[in-house]
């Protein structure tokens, strides 16, 4: 078969792109899908909390290719913008993140570009998540198409903090007053100590469990024990 075709590469009409760029994410949201059922299967256990997927406004892939100085052309946001189709997967804690970007990465099908750790490395707004640049191939009745699909894995906290700093920063268009951006670095750090808290919570739960299963006597060995 021959080499797939990246995305950009003579695709030039925006129903096509728009039509790629959807059909991209319906495929990497039912991977997501799969891997939970997977893990909830395996280790009774749901990492994810849920997902969000979308296709970036035309207005916001406008501006995002004049705010890092590209003209506004198919081409230009094809090439450029990176996260036309974005998917964020919400997880229970930041342990899950790490271990479902694994699982994400050793998909046959996909292509991982570029990771962004903004969890170890958080940007100077506090901002914190985790990004995977992707390709999945899509296949049309005549070729395949490699298109770009950014993955953004985060906490429940994170998210909270992401949505809402986004929100304020819009109001005053990238200029907040220094005082405001001091406080959402403030939160951002209460945000931390919230997700280390509960993944601390978590693995105490799990040990105190697991010793009570251990000393708590058989129920089945029980069971038969009176019915004999
Ligand atoms: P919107 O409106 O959410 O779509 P690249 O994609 O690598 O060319 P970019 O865009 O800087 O360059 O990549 P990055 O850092 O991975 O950011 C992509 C997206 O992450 C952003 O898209 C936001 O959704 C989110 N993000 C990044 N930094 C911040 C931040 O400080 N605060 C919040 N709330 N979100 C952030 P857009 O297009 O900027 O915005």
């Amino acid at each position: 078969m021959d080499k797939p075709l990246t995305l950009g590469e003579g695709i030039d009409s925006w129903n096509t792109i728009i039509f790629l760029y959807n059909s991209a994410l319906k495929e990497v949201k039912t991977k997501v899908e799969i891997l939970n059922d997977e893990f909830q299967q395996v280790h009774r256990y749901n990492p994810i909390e849920y997902v969000k997927s979308r296709i970036k406004s035309p207005e916001s892939i406008v501006k995002k290719l004049k705010r890092n100085g590209y003209e506004s052309s198919i081409d230009n946001m094809v090439t450029y913008v990176n996260d036309i189709a974005g998917i964020r997967v919400v997880c229970s804690f930041t342990s899950d993140i790490y271990k479902l970007a694994e699982m994400i990465g050793k998909q046959n099908d996909l292509t991982v570009i570029s990771v962004k750790d903004y969890i170890r490395h958080p940007k100077d707004s506090g901002y914190k998540s985790y990004h995977m640049l992707v390709t999945v191939p899509i296949y049309l009745s005549d070729r395949i198409i490699d298109t770009k699909v950014e993955i953004q894995i985060r906490t429940m906290a994170m998210d909270f903090w992401a949505s809402l700093e986004h929100k304020i920063y819009y109001k005053f268009e990238g200029n907040a007053p220094e005082y405001i951006s001091r406080d959402l670095r403030e939160c951002s750090g209460i945000v931390s100590m919230l997700d280390a808290k509960m993944l601390q919570l978590n693995e105490a739960i799990l040990e105190a469990k697991e010793a009570q299963a251990t000393s708590a006597p058989d129920k089945d060995a029980i069971k038969v024990g009176k019915y004999r």
